[in-house]
């Protein structure tokens, strides 16, 4: 054993070696994900992992992005992308995880192992992009990583600071021979202005849409890419951004989508504007929530829910319009999403709705099964995608002499609005696109996207127990199967409050269990989440406090 790959071995314990009290790490819900600290023997392997993926798909390449997305400053993760630029494949994921955490001395023959089971040929040629956050402990984890590619003779890219979203495109560009679009930072930027040109009509003097939106960049590196992609607008969007990085602003301390989110507050270092339209992306920017502050400086949050209905009523028209209406549009959400939204969509938009399992994967995949997926969480994770028959009858609309201009004109706004879409994985920058873009049309201010249906109040808690993986669920995480009687229980307390909906799952990303619960007022709902957290603790073995329910 080890005959083979000597040098991967050798390298690793001269180089990036695994200490021996490291922590055991799961390729999580989006790959490796803890204290920096643990994570340099980590990158390293990964390097490697994607040089086998990368012979595996006969020399496409892979993507491997170093970031902990909406975590605080001391973490950082390590993810890998596959070849069309979507999440890595699930069945790798154990692969993933035994790569990273056997001993130093075993890593070569468990490479080879791997080399065996899928009958790698070593030969091949093999590609892999490397890109970063902007965590000082990237460019270390990073060069671990292209350290690991070189071991086993696969060849480098190191594209620095980028966002995730930004790799995800890269990838898929060089796999489809830039028909995708040119995988470089200009690549990008250029096919997204470009598209939002063409869809960006002037902006009338009687519109409530006023085409200026501040920017929270959560002190990452979204905000850095969108000052330099700003100049490109030409002045048809005026975007302010704050949370730039530096200043002493730490990455996602107290701002960004997932702050933004889960306090239903504003973030630090965004000037109080009433009424002022703000977008928040994270720390990776694949993630983006809105919100404003009204007269009162009552706090409102327009979510990935909005995000996804604002998205797709607008396509809805446009397909209509073009007479497209055999192409079938769907709406992929988690249990997380707004009760209210899910309705608004069946039996106002009449689009048809799916639930899935929290997790990006999830979403992507079942989204693939319509002909124009749209698909986001309710976290502001999302994006839309189209499928290859939908593009070509889109593209024939578009120059049918059979329709008249207004319609080979909305099948014009679709291919641009195609073109606007990352569909690799949600986007925060291009999503900001795609809402700018249906704001604008719609000449709506925040008010008026705000009314077009209203939230249940909705709350979350988090309860420790001793091990959150005695809680198993079903039905896209809507039902919880183990502990035997958490479900009764949950039942019935729900059954007290109108349209009352509550949830528990284990987390993929920290060690607790997530409670979720909504109902018609704000009293109903906390006291529900409570008492549903008060059950899990009870029936899970709950540690520490026992969570308290309001009187
Ligand atoms: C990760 C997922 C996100 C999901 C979240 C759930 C990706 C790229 N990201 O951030 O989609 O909402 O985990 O976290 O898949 P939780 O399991 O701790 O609730
Ligand atoms: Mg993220």
């Amino acid at each position: 054993m080890g005959g083979r790959f000597r040098p991967v071995y050798a390298f690793a314990r001269e180089m990036h070696p695994r200490a021996s009290n490291a922590p055991t790490l799961p390729y999580g819900t989006a790959g490796f994900r803890t204290k920096a600290l643990h994570l340099e023997h980590v990158a390293y392997r990964m390097g490697l992992l994607a040089v086998l993926r990368s012979r595996v798909k006969n020399g496409a390449t892979i993507g491997l992005m170093i970031t902990a997305s909406h975590n605080l400053e001391p973490d950082n993760g390590v993810k890998l992308i596959d070849p069309h630029g979507e999440m890595f494949d699930m069945s790798w994921e154990p692969l993933a995880t035994k790569l990273a955490n056997v001993s130093d001395t075993d890593l070569s023959s468990v490479v080879e192992e791997i080399v065996d089971m899928h009958n790698i040929d070593m030969r091949l040629k093999a590609s892999v992009f490397i890109g970063m956050d902007t965590r000082y402990t990237s460019p270390v984890l990073c060069t671990a990583a292209t350290n690991g590619v070189l071991a086993i003779q696969g060849t480098p890219t190191e594209y620095g600071i980028v966002t995730t979203p930004m790799l995800h495109f890269f990838v898929r560009c060089r796999n489809t021979s830039n028909e995708y679009g040119i995988p470089s930072e200009e690549g990008y930027y250029l096919k997204l202005v470009n598209a939002f040109k063409k869809l960006r009509g002037p902006n009338p003097t009687n519109s409530s849409y006023k085409p200026l939106l501040y920017l929270d960049g959560a002190n990452g590196v979204g905000g850095k890419k969108m000052n330099v992609l700003k100049k490109k607008l030409d002045g048809l969007l005026d975007v302010s951004i704050f949370n730039m990085g530096g200043n002493g602003g730490k990455l996602n301390l107290n701002c960004g989508a997932d702050f933004v989110k889960v306090q239903q507050k504003p973030p630090v270092g965004v000037p109080v504007e009433l009424n002022q339209r703000v977008a928040s992306l994270d720390g990776d920017a694949d993630r983006i929530v809105y919100y404003y502050l009204d007269n009162s400086e009552t706090f409102h949050l327009l979510d990935g829910d909005r995000i996804a209905t604002l998205l797709a009523g607008y396509l809805m028209s446009l397909i209509k319009k073009c007479q497209l209406t055999d192409l079938k549009l769907g709406l992929v959400q988690t249990a997380y999403a707004n009760g209210a939204s899910t309705e608004y969509i069946s039996d106002k938009l009449c689009v048809p709705v799916a639930c899935v399992k929290t997790g990006v994967k999830y979403l992507h995949h079942e989204a693939l099964k319509f002909d124009i997926g749209v698909y986001f969480e309710a976290n502001g994770h999302g994006t839309i995608i189209y499928s290859d028959k939908a593009k070509a009858s889109i593209k024939a609309a578009s120059t049918d002499d059979g329709l008249n201009n207004d319609q080979r004109d909305a099948a014009s706004k679709m291919l641009a609005m195609i073109d606007l879409t990352n569909e690799t994985v949600g986007d925060a920058l291009s999503d900001m696109f795609l809402v700018e873009t249906v704001l604008q049309h719609n000449g709506w201010d925040v008010h008026q996207w705000m009314q077009a249906y209203e939230d249940l109040p909705c709350r979350q808690l988090k309860v420790s127990v001793e091990d959150r993986n005695v809680i198993t669920t079903k039905d896209a995480e809507r039902k919880c199967v183990k502990p035997d009687g958490l479900q009764e229980k949950i039942d019935s307390l729900v059954s007290k409050y109108p349209k009352g909906r509550a949830f528990v799952r284990p987390s993929g990303t920290e060690d607790i269990v997530r409670v979720y619960a909504e109902s018609t007022t704000k009293e109903d709902t906390d006291r529900l989440a409570a008492e549903v957290a008060c059950a899990v603790y009870e029936l899970a073995n709950g540690v520490g406090d026992a969570p308290t329910v309001p009187q």
